[in-house]
């Protein structure tokens, strides 16, 4: 039996995992936990009020803002600045960084970067949707943070994580010891433990790859496609294509079951579609905390230099086994 646990006695008992911590990082975890049950009230709504279609406004990607979008990163940055802990916002929502007063920031030392709804065009089809954050504390002292503060190695997160608005609401992070998932209780309002150190499985038999690209994609991914439609010899069960469109959804399942992420580059997105900062390196730090492998299919994600906060990486992010074999198929290309 279980232990019944929420997510802010689990955040609390961990922090003597940081021998020097003050709870600074803990109270901001918290803040984005108070937040998340505030977008998954009106998430689970969404059909029911007049908050689906377009708010009218085009984001940063030039894409239609659907009103959850706008709501969700709303709700994110207010929880973040009357926390306290928190001195910049990097948002998938606005172009530049958001500047957290300075009556509520002037001793923060952490960084957020956030995708506040992520595959928002499945909100009206009632299809799971995710917000995804990065955390990094400022290396600058006082003062405005700078860029170069934001644009941090996802290799230096203090922490990272998701909340997968689904057939249950659950929030996934890790602080660099493990990985851990929380269900979101609504009889009681809480988060409470219901996934302690997850694991993905080394080995897996899900793809998920967007294969209406195929023709885009380089010879070494449509070779590691055909390779998975052959039949697995080793376990003579062949490998399954499943493919939501929701990053979040996708890599969730995938965590839980095994399997490979990849939304690589093609001659349309040169550099992938997916945003570094805000999707590829918190997702890289969890999967790899959770025995994963995650690379852009040369180099490991969480070494990519950031340049620009909106910047794209291709992803390969997953089961190591799957990871390091489609791996093979991509070095083979530099070889023909
Ligand atoms: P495509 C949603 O818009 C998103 O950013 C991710 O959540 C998802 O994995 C990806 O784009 C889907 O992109 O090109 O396959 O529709």
């Amino acid at each position: 039996m279980a232990t019944f646990k929420t997510l802010g006695q689990f955040i609390i008992e961990k922090q003597a995992d940081f021998p020097y911590a003050k709870g600074e990082l803990s109270r901001l975890l918290r803040d984005i936990g108070i937040a998340a049950k505030v977008v998954n009230r009106e998430v689970n709504k969404a059909g029911l009020v007049d908050i689906l279609g377009d708010a009218g406004q085009v984001n940063v990607q030039g894409e239609g803002q659907k009103k959850l979008d706008v709501y969700a990163d709303e709700q994110f940055i207010r929880a973040l600045q009357s926390g306290g802990e928190c001195c910049v916002v990097a948002s998938e929502e606005h172009e530049l960084p958001v500047d957290i007063d300075w009556e509520f920031s002037k001793n923060a030392k952490y960084i957020v970067c956030i995708d506040p709804l992520d595959g928002s065009s499945n909100i009206d089809v009632n299809v799971s949707v995710g917000t995804i954050f990065s955390i990094y504390r400022r290396d600058s002292l006082g003062g405005k943070p700078t860029m170069e503060d934001i644009l941090q190695k996802g290799s230096k997160q203090v922490a990272a994580g998701y909340i997968v608005y689904g057939s249950s609401t659950m929030l996934v992070y890790t602080t660099g010891k493990g990985v851990n998932g929380f269900t979101l209780d609504p009889s009681i309002g809480e988060f409470c433990l219901s996934h302690p150190c997850m694991k993905v499985p080394t080995k897996g038999h899900i793809y998920s790859i967007n294969e209406g690209n195929y023709r885009k994609f380089s010879s070494g991914v449509k070779k590691y496609i055909k390779y998975c439609e052959e039949e697995d010899a080793s376990t003579n069960r062949p490998y399954t294509s499943r493919y939501i469109g929701s990053l979040v959804a996708d890599i969730h399942r995938n965590l839980l079951l095994g399997g490979i992420f990849i939304y690589p580059a093609t001659f349309t997105h040169p550099n992938g579609k997916l945003r570094l900062m805000y999707e590829c390196n918190p997702i890289a730090f969890i999967i790899e905390q959770a025995g994963g492998k995650a690379t852009d299919g040369r180099q490991r994600i969480l070494d990519i230099e950031p340049k620009t906060l909106h910047q794209r990486s291709a992803c390969f992010m997953g089961s190591l086994e799957m990871v390091e074999k489609v791996e093979e198929f991509l070095l083979a290309e530099d070889v023909d």
